[in-house]
This record gives C-alpha cells, sequence and structure tokens, in this order.
C-alpha cells in the first residue's frame, strides 16, 4: 500500500537533509551549464566538498539548444580529451569534433553526480556574503519567488571558493562588482561580452577562468563577459576546458 503522506516525508526530508548537508562547503558554484558542471565533476573527484545551485529546473545551461537548436555541439581538437573523458560519442567534421547536445547534457549531469557533487536545481544566487574583502557564501533562494517577484526574504550557505558560471548574463560578477566596486580586470569592473569570433573567444574562455575578486573565481561565458572578450556561439570545447580549469585553480588552493 503507498501511503501519500510517506512520500510527502521521504521527499521533503531528503531534500532538506541535502540542502543542510551543504550549509558549509568548500566551493559554491553558481550555474549550472557545462562549465559550472564540468568544475563541479572535478572538484568533486578532488575530494572537495561542492554544491552547485542552477536556476532553471532542468541543469545544462545553453547546451541542450546545440546551434539554433540543432542539438549538435562542436568541439575543438584541444578539447577532444574531455569528451573522452566523459564517454560522450563524436564523430570529426572538418577540423572539429561533432557531438549530440542531449548527449553531452546527460552525460555531464551523470557524471557530477556520479563524482560526488552537489547539485541543486530551482535556486537562483541573488547575492553573495562578503567578509575582510573576500566572498565567503552566496545568498540563494527559490527562483520561483525571484521570477513571481514575491516579497520573501533569502538564506545563505557559505563557501571557502564560490564560483560564476552562470554564463552570458554574469550575475555573481555583477553582484561583486556593484559591492566592491573593483574586479581584477583591466578595467577593474565588467568589460562585457564582444561580437563573435570563435577562435579567439575559444582561447581567451580558458585564459580569462580565474580569480576575478578575493574567493571569487569566474568560468565559461562569464569569464569572457567579465574580461570583455568575443562570443563564440556552438563551439563548447572552450567551456570544458574553462570548467576544468577552474576546478584546477581551486583544488591547488585548498
Ligand atoms: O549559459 P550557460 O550554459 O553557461 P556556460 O557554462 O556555457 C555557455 C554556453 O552554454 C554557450 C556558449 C557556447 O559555448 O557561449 O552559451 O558558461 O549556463 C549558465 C547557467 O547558469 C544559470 C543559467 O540558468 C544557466 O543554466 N544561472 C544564471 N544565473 C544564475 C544561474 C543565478 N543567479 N543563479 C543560479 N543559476
Amino acid at each position: 500500500m503507498i501511503e501519500e503522506t510517506e512520500v510527502s516525508r521521504a521527499i521533503v526530508e531528503e531534500a532538506v537533509g541535502d540542502f543542510l548537508d551543504c550549509l558549509n562547503v568548500d566551493v559554491a558554484i553558481a550555474g549550472g551549464g557545462p562549465s559550472g558542471l564540468v568544475a563541479a565533476r572535478y572538484l568533486a573527484e578532488a575530494g572537495v566538498k561542492v554544491a552547485l545551485y542552477e536556476r532553471k529546473l532542468s541543469l545544462g545551461g545553453g547546451m541542450w539548444g546545440g546551434g539554433m537548436m540543432y542539438p549538435k555541439i562542436v568541439v575543438q581538437e584541444e578539447a577532444k580529451g574531455v569528451l573522452d573523458d566523459y564517454d560522450i560519442k563524436y564523430r570529426k567534421s572538418g577540423k572539429q569534433y561533432v557531438a549530440s547536445s542531449i548527449e553531452s547534457v546527460a552525460k555531464l549531469v551523470s557524471k557530477a553526480i556520479d563524482s560526488g557533487a552537489n547539485l541543486f536545481n530551482c535556486i537562483s544566487i541573488e547575492d553573495v556574503m562578503i567578509r575582510k574583502k573576500r566572498v565567503c557564501g552566496f545568498v540563494l533562494n527559490w527562483s520561483a519567488v525571484e521570477s513571481t517577484g514575491l516579497h520573501v526574504d533569502p538564506l545563505a550557505v557559505k563557501s571557502k571558493y564560490c564560483v560564476d558560471a552562470t554564463g552570458h548574463p554574469l550575475e555573481v560578477c555583477a553582484i561583486v562588482c556593484d559591492k566592491v566596486g573593483k574586479l581584477n580586470t583591466p578595467s577593474g569592473g565588467i568589460m562585457g561580452e564582444g561580437s563573435m569570433w570563435a577562435e579567439l573567444s575559444e582561447k581567451l574562455v580558458v585564459e580569462n577562468t580565474s580569480e576575478v575578486y578575493p574567493g571569487l573565481y569566474v568560468s565559461g561565458m562569464a569569464a569572457n563577459a567579465v574580461y570583455g572578450s568575443p562570443r563564440m556561439g556552438p563551439i563548447f570545447g572552450g567551456m570544458l576546458l574553462s570548467g576544468k580549469k577552474v576546478a584546477q585553480l581551486i583544488a591547488e588552493k585548498l
């Protein structure tokens, strides 16, 4: 016999337990697109306690849609090893490799979970905590609260390092810049995303993956947006390599 209230209890107790278990983590990641998911996996594999918060119902960010909703992504030679590491199937097409965007997201999510990363959906990062000129955690709320404009106070989680993997909107860096006025960029502020130039952008997204303010790293498209680098369109090698790099940079410091 199925008792409905037991179902309710099982869901609420387990979910609240998972949330409470992540009140203090080593690394908190904002955004579950490809760069955030890759970072979460490699950090967790290095023995780091990591929690990733995604605003939407589904993780995967801009990867699902491939290019113009054709569900394929392109990855360049330099990032082929990451596809192999995820068992993502691909075919050579010209100088690049092409893979299913759906398979890619499914495997990025699956490997992040298997590595022990804690993934939360439907939660939006709306602010950060800063102590002694260092970012030390996220202020978060249900995305439904945000989207309906309800006046509901958020909760907070602490972390040794935070990652802004929010993609084009660059949300966490924008908040931090707003609060502290100065980031580690040449201009000291957010330089904005440039127009499409895939080759340059793919190189720069890895270079730009860095600590933009004490305690706050930026990865993926957010890294290019903060440093004024161009966008790249549906080529994803840079996102994968950026996620891997941010994981390495942080793991070395912990
Ligand atoms: O946009 P997104 O996929 O970022 P990414 O990992 O990859 C970029 C590519 O998808 C693509 C590209 C080609 O390579 O340029 O755009 O850099 O994923 C960002 C995720 O962050 C979530 C958002 O819903 C998306 O799934 N997000 C954004 N703001 C917040 C957030 C927030 N404030 N709190 C939580 N999640």
